[in-house]
């Protein structure tokens, strides 16, 4: 059994986000996905809307998914590697030869994958965080 590992935040769920895991489960039989937690995502800088458990739960109910686990510290994935006999980490582009990720070689295969462009969370939230004028222009044309 070919064990894949994929690390994110996962917010606002979307598909490129599923896209990837969907590519991400191709490469193996079993993908694990490490989820953010809310204190991680806080030394991030980021600030999710969904909680950790509410992220998990969704992550959960998609069908490449086969494990959900919390992403606590930056520097958990080589043991997260060991504990689950992972043989790939998958990420995306945009992690390309980070070095967070590079230092897995010596314990597995880690693979890039490309993102799917024109979505991310961050431009949903921009793009559904209209002031109230904002929402009467778009009913009143
Ligand atoms: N992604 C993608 N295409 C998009 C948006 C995201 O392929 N349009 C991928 C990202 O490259 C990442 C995964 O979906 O592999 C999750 O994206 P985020 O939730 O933004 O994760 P990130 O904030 O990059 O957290 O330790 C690593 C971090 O936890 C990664």
């Amino acid at each position: 059994m070919k064990r894949v590992l994929t690390y994110g935040t996962y917010d606002l769920l979307h598909y490129g986000h599923i896209r990837l895991l969907k590519r991400a489960k191709e490469l193996g039989d079993y993908l694990i996905v490490a989820v953010s937690s809310d204190e991680f995502n806080a030394g991030k800088g980021k600030k999710a809307y969904h909680n950790y458990e509410t992220r998990k739960e969704m992550l959960e109910a998609v069908r490449y998914v086969d494990l959900v686990i919390p992403e606590s510290t930056w520097d958990q994935k080589i043991q997260d590697v060991k504990d689950y006999h992972v043989d790939v980490v998958v990420m995306g582009g945009d992690w390309e030869g980070d070095p967070r990720f590079e230092c897995l070689r010596d314990y597995c295969d880690v693979v890039y994958l490309d993102r799917t462009p024109g979505v991310s969370t961050s431009q949903i939230k921009e793009e559904l965080n209209l002031g109230n004028d904002d929402i009467d222009d778009l009913f009143t044309h």
